[in-house]
């Protein structure tokens, strides 16, 4: 079982991250988790704080001599914007002398769509910075380390994921699933919107810019693909094993997140079973596939019966506009319970290609902790070995035919 959990608060003094379930013996390439922390940060539409923070994760544990020991793997990444922030967020009973920035007056403002009001009124706190510190997306930092970790151990079996942005506000692609692994692959890391049609990435940069300048936010939506899954990931035997459903609760929670697709998702309510289903073909001896038969079509995303089938695993995530808006919506002061605009804080105008990175980071981590499920074994060499021998397994049981 590969599992984590995070620490820290968005202006704290760092973000902390428990990744347990690593086997022994991956060899741990940390600027390829620099690399991925680096894509998070990026996209058109990010806010200020990007320029303050270059995010890097350094291990505290469970890794020596650059290769994990089996033992729980602990990840401390710093925020670069504490030492502006100590006067507001100290931890000890008073503040320490020498803290650094100002001291920011309470937040009793809630933001429509933040988690803002539910928060204090759930703990009773009487300043929203206590509740926004936490909820902010600042954590999916931590996230995005964990997933560089689970994408190491993936590609020992060579899953590759990415992910592209198909639509913010009214400018979309017209068919997502029609774009290949390949051409998402190809895609630039430091590309406005990682979107594969540069005309329609001209006009999602329009939208994002108008909505600038309204003092407004924007949201969208983007799909992750992994390539190269093992076929046999998850189980229909019990509703809590369908890799579906686990990947739509992960996605659903990365922040702003408000609804999930696999394959062809909402669509197939509105078309036949002729139009949906993806006809099973047999596969030529020239040309194997990893369960001997091919898919002209693959609106399933990858699974059936919350099992994967072998063919790309595709799943979609829909952003919701952030919350914080530049020219606020109604909202009521909790001080005086008298309408008032909501507050304003730093932030991002639209943060989609981010959003992407950390999806294919949640996905990384089901596919891990699934792989792991199926393949088993406390060294990487016992995983791999698993894995291989139930390939070949599946491929000459198809080629005897
Ligand atoms: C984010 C850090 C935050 C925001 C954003 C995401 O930094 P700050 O609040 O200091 O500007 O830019 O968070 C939100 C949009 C939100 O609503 O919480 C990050 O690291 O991704």
């Amino acid at each position: 079982m590969l599992r984590f959990l995070t620490a820290g608060e968005s202006h704290g003094q760092a973000l902390v991250t428990i990744v347990d379930g690593v086997p022994a013996g991956l060899t741990i390439d940390f600027d390829a988790v620099t690399a991925q922390l680096r894509r998070r940060q990026g996209g058109y539409g990010r806010g200020r704080r990007m320029a303050i923070e270059s995010d890097r994760a350094s291990a505290l544990s469970g890794i020596r001599h650059g290769r994990s020991t089996g033992a729980p793997i602990a990840l401390l990444i710093p925020n670069k914007d504490w030492s502006n922030w100590q006067k507001t967020m100290y931890v000890e009973p008073e503040q320490p002398e020498g803290s650094g920035g100002v001291d920011r007056p309470a937040v009793t403002r809630p933001r429509p769509g933040h988690a803002d009001l539910a928060g204090a009124v759930k703990y009773g706190h009487d300043d929203i910075r206590d509740v926004l510190e936490r909820a902010s997306a600042r954590e999916t930092a931590a996230r995005v380390a964990v997933g560089a970790l689970a994408r190491q151990l993936l590609a020992c079996i060579e899953v590759e994921i990415g992910s592209h942005v198909f639509t913010i506000g009214a400018a979309s692609l017209p068919d997502p699933l029609a774009i290949t692994f390949d051409l998402i692959r190809a895609l630039p890391d430091d590309g406005p919107l990682h979107c594969v049609d540069a005309a329609i990435e001209q006009q999602m940069i329009a939208e994002i810019d108008r909505a600038r300048e309204a003092g407004d936010t924007m949201g969208g939506s983007f799909e992750v693909i992994a390539h190269r899954v093992p076929p046999g990931l998850g189980s229909y035997v019990q509703w809590d094993r369908k890799l579906d459903g686990r990947l739509a609760q992960a996605m659903m929670s990365i922040p702003a997140i408000k609804a999930v697709g696999i394959g062809r998702g909402p669509a197939v309510a509105s078309l036949p079973g002729s139009r949906i289903h993806d006809e099973i073909l047999p596969s030529v001896p020239s040309h194997p596939t990893s369960v001997g038969v091919v898919r002209p079509t693959n609106n399933a995303g990858g699974l059936e019966g919350g099992v994967t089938n072998g063919e790309d695993l595709r799943v979609s995530g829909y952003m919701k506009p952030i919350a914080t808006l530049m020219k606020p919506l109604r909202s009521v002061d909790l001080t005086t319970m008298a309408e008032s605009p909501a507050a304003i804080e730093r932030s991002d105008v639209c943060a989609v290609p981010a959003a992407a990175v950390v999806g294919e980071a949640m996905v990384a981590i089901v596919l891990a902790d699934a792989a792991m499920e199926k393949f088993g074994g406390d060294t990487v060499d016992e995983f791999v070995r698993s894995w291989q021998a139930t390939r070949d397994k599946t491929l000459a049981r198809f080629q005897s035919r």
